[in-house]
C-alpha cells in the first residue's frame, strides 16, 4: 500500500513518520525495512541521527503492525516522503516533468497524509510567532490544498489531514489526548466523533473547504487529526484509523 506524506516545508512530514519508528508503541509498531539502508542514512538523516530537510522524493518500505481488537493487522507500506519545496507553485512551473511524476505517484497511492502547521493565533503565548503563518495565510494555503485534492487526486482514497506540532497549540494537550486516545475496548469517541471534535476545535476556519473535498468524491474519505512527535498516542491515531478501515 502506498502512502504519501505531503505538506509545506518544515511542517514535520519526515519527523512524523520517523518518530513512529523510534519509540515503543502502544498499539502501533513501525519498522523501516532494511533499517541500516545507507540511502536512508544519506537522504533522510544527518550523521548524528537528526533529520535533514528533505531534498528529493524519498521512498522507504515500512512494516506497520496495528493491534486491533480482532488481532494484529500487518500492513506493508511504501512510505513516500516529499520535500515541502514541491508544493511551491514556482517549483512546479520550473520542474514540470518531476511534478507530473509526483502527481502520478499520488494518483496510485492508497493514502495521503497532508501535514499542516498550527497558525499564529492558536499558539501558546510564549512561542515565537514569526515562524508561523497567520490564520488568514493558513486559510488561503488550505484552499490551495483543497484545489490539489480536487484536481490532482481525484481517485477515491483515504485523505488524512494532520494538524501537527499540537504541543505548541494553546490547549490542554493532556485533556485532548485522554479524549482522543484509542482504547481497543471502549474509546471515548469513535472515528467520526474524533474527526468532528478535531474539526470543530481546530479546523473551524476551513470547515466549508473540507466539505468541498468530501463532496468532490463519493464516499467519505477525509479525516482530520491533531498530531505531535512528542505525544505517541496522537501519532498512532491516524495509523490505527487506516488499519481499522483496511480491515473492514
Ligand atoms: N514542536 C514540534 N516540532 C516539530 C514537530 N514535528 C516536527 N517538528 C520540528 O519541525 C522541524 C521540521 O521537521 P521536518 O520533519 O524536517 O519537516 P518536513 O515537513 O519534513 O520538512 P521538509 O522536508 O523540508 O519539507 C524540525 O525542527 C522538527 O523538530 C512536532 O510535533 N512538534
Ligand atoms: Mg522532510
Amino acid at each position: 500500500m502506498g502512502v504519501v506524506y505531503i505538506g509545506d516545508r518544515a511542517v514535520g512530514k519526515t519527523h512524523l513518520a520517523l518518530a513512529l519508528t523510534k519509540s515503543k508503541g502502544n498499539y502501533v509498531r513501525v519498522n523501516l525495512v532494511n533499517q541500516n539502508n545507507q540511502n536512508i542514512q544519506a537522504n533522510l538523516l544527518n550523521l548524528d541521527g537528526t533529520i535533514k530537510p528533505t531534498k528529493t522524493i524519498e521512498k522507504c518500505s515500512l512494516n506497520v503492525e496495528v493491534k486491533l481488537p480482532i488481532g494484529v493487522s500487518k500492513i506493508s507500506v511504501d512510505w513516500i516522503d516529499s520535500p515541502g519545496e514541491l508544493f511551491r507553485r514556482s517549483w512546479q512551473f520550473e520542474h514540470i516533468n518531476e511534478w507530473q511524476n509526483f502527481q502520478e505517484i499520488v494518483s496510485k497511492s492508497a493514502g495521503i497524509f497532508l501535514i499542516v502547521p498550527p497558525y499564529r493565533e492558536i499558539l501558546q503565548p510564549h512561542i515565537d510567532r514569526e515562524n508561523f503563518i497567520t490564520r488568514q495565510q493558513w486559510c488561503n494555503r488550505f484552499n490551495r490544498w483543497v484545489e490539489f485534492f480536487i484536481n490532482d487526486c481525484s481517485q477515491p482514497r483515504r485523505i488524512i489531514i494532520c494538524l501537527n506540532k499540537a504541543d505548541l497549540i494553546n490547549c490542554d494537550i493532556e485533556q485532548e489526548i485522554s479524549l482522543l486516545s484509542y482504547l481497543p475496548h471502549g474509546s471515548n469517541l469513535n472515528w467520526l466523533q474524533r474527526h468532528n471534535y478535531v474539526i470543530n476545535n481546530y479546523f473551524q476556519p476551513v470547515k466549508s473547504e473540507l466539505e468541498k473535498i468530501n463532496q468532490s468524491r463519493s464516499g467519505l474519505s477525509v479525516r482530520c487529526f491533531i498530531t505531535s512527535i512528542y505525544h505517541r498516542n496522537l501519532l498512532e491515531l491516524p495509523w490505527i484509523y487506516l488499519a481499522s478501515y483496511l480491515d473492514n
